[in-house]
């Protein structure tokens, strides 16, 4: 495929911030032109030993750079086209032409590559990973952050007078997936139970203190991690709701490097501490999946984790960084059995498509995510269902940015089930 034209420009994300969009024209041989967007999120707790990103600045400065080696050249397949991109890097963190740069470049070329062959970007994104590795065959679950925390979460200034409160929970993600493997069922679920809740918090908090997170999960005054968790427990049990809950803790944000130690509700706890307050959470409220419980360097802790909690799916995010060698690293110390999946983690498809491979390979199970800072490119809902990811986790099911990706994997899911009855 020959990329005739290519631009890149800079667009608004969720949180208002500048990211990039790549817009794209190529043909193969002598087939008439496509055109194709991408666009790139950026994360907020991001991990230490995720690729670099560069302000589109700098990133327009990079691409007029190698634009000439992209530009006219014959690319055979997905993986000459990255490899070319990381070669022309040249450094272990992508800092030189960016992260961001290097993925909506690979993105760009995934979704053009799959239109000049008449392929959905999801069978495309299943040949490359079927042509490594079995791919399962499942539908991915969507995982809803219904009640945000941690660092998606900007407290109005006048809770603390009003209620004492004057940070955001510990935990930055609190999550409902549905217990169905039907996907238009468990959205049509989900949607119900977000609104429920809304309204259910309304009567609580006063419906003035109900605002919504970076990934439009409510905010509350909650004092409490337990408090959150509660409300959700009580409105599934009300209504027999099909619904499963999970959490991200993203404990990175709340861990102390100079002791090792985790401040917690107030309380500083060791990982042995913080292990049994998981234990008791995980069996009080039957966690479905529990994400980064522990700091991004603890593979051990996460290791002693999984083993007390073996019903628990315990998913790696910050600690694996969708990373070869940090995913190598986790399995080895048996840290986890599944892994969250974010292509600007890493930055580029291929890359993205070996490690879900060595996932799977290793039996571990893969989580396809969005990031808190998120565009209105809905690639990842085909990543998820092209992979046959256990999970799509793309915040909460409401806002046009978190939507897009929920609304793209509907309509992969009705391609499937034509007749179902959502
Ligand atoms: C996470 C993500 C997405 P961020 O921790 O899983 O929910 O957050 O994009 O801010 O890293
Ligand atoms: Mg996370």
């Amino acid at each position: 495929m020959i990329l005739s034209e290519t631009k890149i420009v800079a667009i608004k994300d969720s949180r208002g911030s500048q990211t990039l969009e790549a817009h794209i024209t190529a043909h193969e041989g002598d087939s008439k032109e496509i055109s194709v967007v991408a666009s790139v999120p950026a994360g907020k707790s991001t991990g230490i030993h995720e690729v670099k990103s560069l302000s589109p600045a700098l990133a327009f400065e990079q691409f007029e750079k190698i634009k000439r080696n992209i530009i006219g050249v014959n690319f055979h397949d997905q993986q000459e086209f990255d490899a070319l991109l990381i070669a022309l890097d040249g450094s272990l963190d992508k800092h030189v032409l960016g992260g961001n740069l290097i993925l909506v470049l690979s993105e760009g070329f995934a979704r053009a590559f799959a239109a000049t062959r008449d392929l959905g970007l999801n069978q495309y994104l299943h040949q490359l990973l079927g042509s490594k590795h079995k791919i399962p065959d499942r539908f991915p679950r969507p995982l809803f952050n219904i009640i945000n925390g941690g660092a998606h979460v900007t407290i109005p200034s006048d809770w603390d007078k009003k209620f004492g409160v004057s940070k955001s929970l510990d935990i930055q993600e609190f999550q409902v997936v549905p217990a169905t493997d039907d996907f238009a069922l468990g959205l049509s679920v989900g949607k119900e139970f977000y609104s429920k809740l809304g309204y259910e918090l309304g009567k609580i908090y006063g419906a003035e203190n109900v605002i919504l997170g970076d990934e439009a999960g409510y905010v509350c005054p909650f004092k409490t991690n337990e408090e959150a968790l509660e409300i959700i427990q009580e409105l599934i049990n009300r209504y027999l709701y099909p619904l499963k809950i999970g959490l991200d803790a993203a404990a990175s944000q709340f861990h102390n490097d100079a002791d090792d130690s985790y401040m917690i509700e107030g309380a500083e706890r060791t990982p042995e501490e913080l292990t049994m307050l998981y234990y008791d959470l995980a069996h009080a409220y039957e966690l479905i999946s529990l994400e980064d419980p522990f700091n991004e360097e603890a593979f051990d802790d996460f290791a002693g984790l999984q083993e007390k909690i073996p019903k628990t799916i315990l998913i790696t995010d910050d600690l694996t960084t969708t990373n070869p060698e940090r995913l190598s690293k986790a399995i080895s110390k048996k840290s986890a059995n599944a892994i969250l999946i974010k292509p600007n983690q890493i930055g580029t498809i291929t890359e993205t498509i070996d490690v879900i491979s060595m996932a799977y390979e290793n039996g571990w199970k893969t989580i396809v995510s969005h990031r808190s800072g998120e565009t209105k490119d809905d690639f990842i809902a085909d990543l998820a269902v092209g992979v046959g990811a256990w999970g799509l986790k793309s915040g909460a099911p409401a806002t046009e940015y978190r939507m897009a990706k929920y609304s793209r994997a509907l309509d992969l899911w009705q391609k499937i089930n034509p007749s179902g009855p959502f």
